[in-house]
């Protein structure tokens, strides 16, 4: 194959080769244009029936369309042309035809329902506006990566295949792992914490968690993509400050890296979160939830948060905040309680107005308060005996966090749907593509 010229770097008086698929073909009688378009934007080829070679424009204009084809000419200045320039065809070679019946129109001039688009995934993601989603989610993830780098992190990946359950033996699923039981990992928690206690002391992992939870709603997924965050030496407060700031170095640089998918997205403000965010108690958010008056039943101390008490609350804030202090009862045996109040822990959730993003708060790491909070929970700590044990081996003080990519990302772009999110989603009737 000659060197291919991405369309947007094409420029008059250039004699180049481009390569793409076919978005449109226009037969205007005399003339005709084919639109190639490729991951740079588009190009419009001109086929001028009476001056031109007649295979060339025979191959040209009855190829059908999203087909893949190269084509080699000339540029030239046009301003009747979408970009301003066009090519006149010295030879167009077809590199794959594609079918003249498509299960879904690229150019998304006919809409298709997200079930469609899902089960065709390939032709949804030609579309300029779906890709911009997917760019977005990876100048995202660089963001985090180059703050967590920034803060003295270390990128590490644990195990998914799993012996136990990590958030307490539910909703795992079970798969058989040479003849015994092993399970698909809900989340790097404890793995994560036995890296704060080796030479590591802070690390991060950018990673597929999954839950069997039955749900079926736009914000939950059975496969989703976490960012976990963990360090030795800082508390629940300090952990927060991290949390916050990955955040803001995820909004700064999409505002700043992604104008352009910003605009396909119809964004013309943009926001990156600034201020510092709220730190409510749990009792406090119990009260203003309680005072708006939104909910049927008043809310009592020790009820988990509705998505009904999550949107009212998030409504009277408006923006991201954090919910601390929350009763240990409902928060999971590796977080810590305070020493003066052992009923409440120091866990905290990261709220968007929409949902939450974050669960995290300062560990456990005393070896007998481990233990004892295992058995509060009904678990038996000699499974878990492979963590548990190195806190008896010095385990530092430390906090951590995790943000659920997909919610990050559906928040971010005020999407409808946590799919949207998700290159091939996992949920409870989709197992394929
Ligand atoms: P030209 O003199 O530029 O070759 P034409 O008058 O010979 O144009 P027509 O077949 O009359 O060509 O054009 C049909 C339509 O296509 C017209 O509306 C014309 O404005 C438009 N058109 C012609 N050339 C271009 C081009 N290079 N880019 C976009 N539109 C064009
Ligand atoms: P938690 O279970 O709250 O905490 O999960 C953390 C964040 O991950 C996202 N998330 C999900 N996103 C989509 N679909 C799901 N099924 C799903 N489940 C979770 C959410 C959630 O806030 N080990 C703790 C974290 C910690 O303490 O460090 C944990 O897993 O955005």
């Amino acid at each position: 194959m000659d060197e291919r010229t991405y369309t947007a770097d094409a420029e008059p008086g250039d004699h180049v080769t481009v390569a793409g698929w076919v978005h449109e073909v226009r037969d205007l009688g005399g003339i005709a244009f084919l639109i190639l378009r490729d991951k740079s934007g588009k190009i419009q080829v001109k086929f001028e029936k009476d001056e031109m070679d007649e295979d060339l424009v025979e191959t040209g204009l009855n190829v059908h369309r999203e087909s893949v084809i190269s084509v080699t000419g000339e540029v030239e200045a046009e301003d009747r042309a979408p970009t301003g320039v066009e090519m006149l065809p010295g030879s167009v070679e077809v590199l794959n035809e594609a079918d003249a019946e498509l299960p879904l129109d690229p150019s998304g001039k006919v809409d298709a329902d997200l079930s469609t688009r899902l089960d065709n995934r390939t032709l949804d993601l030609r579309k300029k506006e779906v890709q911009a989603i997917f760019e977005i989610r990876a100048e995202v993830l660089r963001a985090v990566r180059d703050y967590f780098r920034s803060i003295g992190s270390t990128e590490i990946n644990t195990p998914k295949i799993v012996a136990t359950g990590t958030e307490g033996g539910t909703e795992l699923f079970p798969i058989t792992y040479f003849g015994e039981e092993a399970f698909m990992n809900q989340s790097p928690q404890l793995f994560k914490q036995l890296m704060v206690g080796s030479g590591l002391e802070r690390v991060f992992e950018v990673g597929p968690i999954f839950r069997a939870e039955e749900h079926n709603t736009p914000r939950h997924l059975n496969e989703a993509t976490m960012i976990d965050f963990e360090s030795a030496f800082i508390d629940h407060e300090e952990a927060m400050d991290v949390c916050e700031g990955t955040l803001k170095a995820a909004y700064e640089a999409v505002a700043e890296n992604c104008t352009e998918e910003l605009d396909l997205l119809g964004y013309d403000d943009f926001e990156t979160p600034d201020g510092d965010f709220p730190r409510l108690t749990y009792e406090e958010a119990i009260e203003r939830i309680n005072a708006t008056g939104e909910l049927d039943e008043q809310l009592v101390y020790g009820d988990d948060l509705s998505t009904e008490a999550e949107r009212a609350l998030g409504d009277d804030v408006g923006g991201h905040y954090f919910i601390t202090d929350w009763p240990s009862e409902i928060k999971p045996f590796y977080i810590q309680d305070y020493e003066d109040d052992p009923t409440t822990s120091k866990g905290f959730d990261l709220m968007h107005p929409r949902m939450e993003l974050v669960s995290g708060g300062q560990r456990e790491h005393r070896y007998g308060a481990l233990v004892e909070g295992f058995e509060q929970q009904g678990l038996d700590p000699e499974q878990f005996d492979y963590y548990t044990k190195m806190f008896k081996y010095g385990m530092p003080p430390h906090a951590g966090w995790a943000y659920g990519v997909e919610r990050l990302i559906m928040t971010m772009l005020g999407l409808e749907n946590i799919r949207e999110a998700v290159l091939f989603p996992r949920d409870r009737q989709r197992l394929s593509p």
